[in-house]
């Protein structure tokens, strides 16, 4: 590949070859991983989202990982799904603060199709503040995935977590192949596909390889892949279990961004425990999106002025609206 060619996006990815790569030295893999970042996109540009949990709690799945799981024991008040205008109020402060997308989270199975019809009421007025509209909802009939198209939805998050060896380990109550059949649904209705995965739940190596395997070999990337870093809750199985390095979790953000030139990949759960330093790693290191606000779903995360202040030492500035992919820059940044 030449300095001013963009990378072919491949989804025959080999565990060989992905291993290879996490395998460089940290430098070379960052270096590639920016380099190609370039390619695609504004290096000091990251997106931002602001999440709402609109019905909390009372989980039929048993997602080891979650506070939402009925089958788990962590402390949460459970919530019926939220009004309408108590979405619009929110996604109207989620505004006026910078964010570009809302995105709405339900502890569902699967939506009902008498929940759609008001999931689909919230997408439409949050749309009509002049916010992209995100929702995840668990598992989606193609017809479901169709209304929500109809609708007008911009995204659609669906994560495979983990890999298929480790998965059976974290969630019994539905299978990999449901979660990609799901997306193949998204994917069919055009809607953007965002799907990642969780680091840090005691998985090997080879899982995260896998997990990033899974993601680029899909029949197209996912238009956005978030990273998320276990947000330990207590009361959930996978509370007190080892936490991932962080230079092993710049790794898999270099590879992602490698692997899936043309996603925007997001630094999502899990920035609460991590220093600016290796935030900063991060983005260097190709991802280009957060989530934004001082909350998560049900967890914390860093509060507006912390992040302003964080993108104010590094420059970045945050992207208007989606599709900011800019004219490719020289591949290594540097003036000759
Ligand atoms: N119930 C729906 C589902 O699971 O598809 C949507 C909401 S669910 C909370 C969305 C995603 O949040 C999960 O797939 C998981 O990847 C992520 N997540 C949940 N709890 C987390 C935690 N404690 N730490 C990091 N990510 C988490
Ligand atoms: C995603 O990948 N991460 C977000 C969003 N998609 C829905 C959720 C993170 C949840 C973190 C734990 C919580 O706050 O409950
Ligand atoms: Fe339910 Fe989603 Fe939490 Fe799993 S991750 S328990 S499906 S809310």
């Amino acid at each position: 590949m030449s300095k001013h060619q963009k990378p072919e996006l491949r989804n025959d990815w080999s565990k060989q070859e992905i291993t290879t790569l996490f395998d460089l030295p940290f430098n070379d893999l960052v270096f590639q991983a920016q380099s190609i970042h370039r390619q695609y996109f504004d290096p000091n540009e990251v997106q931002v989202s602001t999440l709402l949990s609109i019905k909390t709690g009372a989980c039929p799945e048993d997602c080891g990982y979650c506070s939402q799981s009925a089958k788990n024991d962590a402390q949460l008040e459970r919530e019926r799904l939220l009004a309408l205008d108590e979405v619009i109020q929110k996604a109207e402060t989620a505004k006026k603060n910078g964010a570009s997308r809302f995105c709405m989270g339900a502890a569902w199975r699967n939506p009902t199709d008498k929940n759609l019809d008001k999931v689909i009421d919230m997408i439409i007025a949050v749309k009509g503040i002049g916010l992209e509209t995100c929702v995840t909802l668990g598992m989606l009939s193609n017809e479901q995935t169709q209304r929500l198209k109809d609708a007008g939805l911009d995204y659609y998050n669906h994560n495979l977590d983990t890999s298929p060896e480790y998965y059976g380990d974290i969630i019994t109550t539905r299978t990999y192949q449901d979660r990609l059949d799901t997306l193949e649904h998204v994917r069919n209705a055009n809607i953007n596909v965002c799907s990642g995965g969780i680091l840090g739940m005691g998985e090997k190596k080879s899982d995260r390889i896998s997990l990033l395997q899974q993601l680029a070999n899909l029949p197209q990337h996912p238009d956005s892949v978030p990273i998320n870093k276990l947000v330990q809750v207590e009361g959930t199985p996978l509370h007190g279990v080892d936490d991932i390095e962080a230079l092993d979790f710049v790794r898999c953000i270099a590879v992602a961004r490698i692997l899936m030139p043309k996603s925007v990949v997001r630094l999502s759960a899990g920035r609460s425990d991590m220093s600016d330093e290796t935030q900063a790693l991060c983005f260097l290191a190709g991802a280009n999106s957060i989530f934004y606000g001082d909350r998560l779903l049900t967890t914390d995360n860093p509060d507006e002025n912390h992040d302003q202040q964080l993108f104010a030492k590094l420059g970045i500035n945050t992207a208007v609206a989606e599709h900011y992919e800019t004219e490719p820059q020289s591949g290594c940044g540097c003036s000759s």
